[in-house]
């Protein structure tokens, strides 16, 4: 069985979603990680970064929030969030990729600023520089959408999975989504499916 590491309200929160949309039995070690419980002995031999999220599975150790989804989906989630045509699978792959470096750093960089960063310690020039990262991406998000009504095709899977969960972070810093309009309508669709509204209540109570 599945053990996932790390309290709802972090980058566990993608993890959480994909084993919901699964309904994948699984145990969840909410650990937090801004009260230091990611950097005991114990958690520092699962992941000697000593971030969350990680999981174990059996034999599998792994982190990487966005790569474990990549596993969940293709492990548990064949036919539904892992497609079962080669393009779509491709799909997911280079989405998946394509989140972790053409737009979490921008995102999760305006998350920490306007969210985590009290207002008088805030870098202007840097939420400025971010924001245009995020237009450049959110472009390229815009194009793909025009072209199927999700990334990997005409259903939801791991791609749109994690690139919405990241794409989110620009939501929550109140970034104007009207000039994609392809984006807006997607991210709306998939925030609100059930499985994420789930883990909005996890988010919650922790
Ligand atoms: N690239 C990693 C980033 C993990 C990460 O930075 N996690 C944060 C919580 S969202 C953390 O544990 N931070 C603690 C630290 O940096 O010491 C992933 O996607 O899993």
């Amino acid at each position: 069985m599945i053990t996932l590491y790390g309290k709802a309200a972090s980058r566990t929160a993608r993890n959480l979603w994909a084993l919901e949309e699964l309904g994948v039995p699984y145990k969840h070690v909410p650990y937090d990680y801004l009260k230091g419980e990611t950097k005991t002995p114990e958690f520092l031999a699962i992941n000697p970064a000593g971030k969350v999220p990680a999981l174990t599975d059996g034999n599998v150790v792994m982190t990487e929030s966005l790569g474990m989804n990549l596993y969940i989906a293709h492990t548990y989630g064949q036919g539904k969030l892992w497609p079962d045509d080669q393009a779509g699978r491709a799909k997911c792959i280079q989405w998946t990729l394509w989140a972790a470096t053409e737009l979490e750093p921008s995102a999760a960089g305006r998350l920490i600023q306007l969210v985590l960063t009290p207002e008088a310690n805030r870098d202007a020039k840097a939420v400025e520089g971010f924001a245009e990262k995020s237009k450049l991406a959110l472009n390229t998000l815009n194009a793909a959408l025009t072209r199927s009504p999700y990334l990997a095709g005409n259903a939801f899977s791991v791609a749109d999975l994690n690139v919405s969960a990241v794409t989110e972070y620009l939501q929550r810093t109140k970034f104007d989504l009207t000039p994609w309009p392809h984006v807006q309508k997607w991210l709306a669709e998939c925030l609100s499916r059930p499985a994420n509204q789930k883990v909005n209540e996890m988010k919650k109570a922790a």
